[in-house]
This record gives C-alpha cells, sequence and structure tokens, in this order.
C-alpha cells in the first residue's frame, strides 16, 4: 500500500468500526507509517462542537434537511483541516464512518435523495471519497448485543432510533456497496475481533 491512502470504516452501530479503527491504526503503525484516526462526526473542534449539537441534543431533535448539513458542515472542516492535509503529507487517514454515513442515514434513513447528499459533499468537501470504505455487517442481534454490554440502556439521538430506521440504513450501505464494489469491501462483523481485523488486513490488499 502507498503512503497517503484514505480508509473508511462504516456500518451500523456496534458493529465495531472503532475497534477496527484502533487495530488496523496499530497494525500500519508497526509497519513504520504515519497514520491519523479519526472519527465522524467530530475530528476537529468545529466538527465535534457540531457532533454535540448532533448527537447530543434534547427534544425533537433537527428536521433531516437541518441534520444533513450539519454533517455536511462538521465533514467539511474536518475534510479541509485535518484529513486533506494529513493525506497531502504521505500519512494514511483512518476514518470511522465518513460521507457514507450521510448517505445511509440521512439518504436511507431520513429520505434525502443520494442526489442532494452527494450535492452538500460537494460544495462542502469538494466530493472526496475514500480510496477504501470497509463496510462492516453485522447482525442486529449481535450488534444489540454489544452496545447492551457497554452501553445498557443508553443510546444517543440518532443511534436510538426505531428498529425500522436501521434496517432502511443497513439496506442503503446493501446499495451503495453493491453499486461501487471498487471502493467498497465487505466485511463479516459477526466473529472475534481478531477474525474481522483478518479480513480487514486481507482487503487492504486492493490498495495499490
Ligand atoms: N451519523 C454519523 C449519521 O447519521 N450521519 C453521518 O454522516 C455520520 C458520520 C455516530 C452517530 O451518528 C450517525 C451514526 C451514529 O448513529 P457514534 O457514537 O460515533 O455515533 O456511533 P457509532 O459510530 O455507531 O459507534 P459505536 O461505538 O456505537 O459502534 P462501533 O464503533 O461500530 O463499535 P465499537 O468498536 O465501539 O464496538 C462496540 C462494542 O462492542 C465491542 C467493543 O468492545 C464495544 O464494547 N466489540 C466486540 N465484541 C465482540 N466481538 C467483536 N468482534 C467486537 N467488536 C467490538
Amino acid at each position: 500500500m502507498s503512503a497517503g491512502k484514505f480508509i473508511a470504516f462504516e456500518g451500523g452501530e456496534g458493529a465495531g468500526k472503532s475497534t477496527q479503527t484502533r487495530l488496523l491504526a496499530e497494525a500500519l503503525r508497526a509497519q513504520g507509517r504515519e497514520v491519523v484516526t479519526t472519527r465522524e462526526p467530530g475530528g476537529t473542534p468545529g466538527a465535534e462542537a457540531i457532533r454535540a449539537l448532533l448527537l447530543g441534543m434534547e427534544g425533537e431533535g433537527w428536521h433531516p434537511r437541518a441534520e444533513a448539513l450539519l454533517f455536511a458542515a462538521a465533514r467539511s472542516d474536518h475534510v479541509e483541516r485535518l484529513i486533506v492535509p494529513a493525506i497531502a503529507r504521505g500519512a494514511s487517514v483512518i476514518c470511522d464512518r465518513f460521507v457514507d454515513s450521510s448517505r445511509a442515514y440521512q439518504g436511507g434513513g431520513g429520505g434525502l435523495s443520494d442526489v442532494e447528499v452527494m450535492e452538500l459533499h460537494r460544495i462542502g468537501s469538494g466530493g472526496l471519497l475514500p480510496d477504501l470504505t470497509l463496510l462492516i455487517e453485522v447482525s442486529p442481534a449481535i450488534a444489540a448485543q454489544r452496545l447492551a454490554a457497554r452501553d445498557g440502556d443508553s443510546a444517543d439521538r440518532i443511534g436510538g432510533r426505531p428498529e425500522a430506521f436501521h434496517a432502511a440504513v443497513a439496506a442503503r450501505f446493501d446499495l451503495m456497496a453493491k453499486a461501487d464494489p471498487e471502493r467498497f469491501a465487505r466485511i463479516d462483523g459477526n466473529g472475534s475481533a481478531e477474525a474481522i481485523h483478518a479480513a480487514v488486513l486481507a482487503a487492504l490488499g486492493r490498495l495499490a
């Protein structure tokens, strides 16, 4: 794998994205590479402030279009200030969620069209896409067990939405992966963290 690659993990809540981000970063650092790990929403002070607005707000929450704009604004700051400079100096960037989460959640779950979400991304972030998107797919029952073990009954504003919302999100991820098999690698997320990590490393083989 050459320097300056942009890799994103995607999938539903509890799929193991953060765990796999950490394991992949350790593996790449052991090869002597500079690795920047980051997450969305967030990654810069401005984007982390927007994260608090998005995930922590009490009451009725955001209208889906306002929500999509806030995610796009957070991403814009993140891309300009952190992701693009890191890639430019040759670091590998590993991002826990990126624009495909907006396509799945605000698109599939929230009802915006894919064209609308990608237009916001074009305006905010120049349409930047990862070199590789690792979609970790896990059964809803296993994801629920993991989250219950970690969080008990608490869920954030988006994670706590109904089952039908999360089914629509998973269906949209499925659609995107089928439409762009070169960028998406589908990873079975139901096994142990070590088994998933091995599948992630194998998928990296497709990066030049
Ligand atoms: N969102 C985000 C949008 O709507 N639009 C957008 O554009 C973007 C960017 C983000 C929320 O915002 C939404 C999506 C989300 O609802 P978040 O808190 O960042 O919220 O939530 P997630 O990204 O979903 O993070 P989670 O922590 O919930 O899930 P992960 O990162 O997939 O899972 P992870 O690694 O933290 O693991 C969860 C638990 O399971 C264990 C871990 O130790 C942990 O306790 N675990 C395993 N256990 C057994 N076997 C394995 N293989 C395991 N892997 C992990």
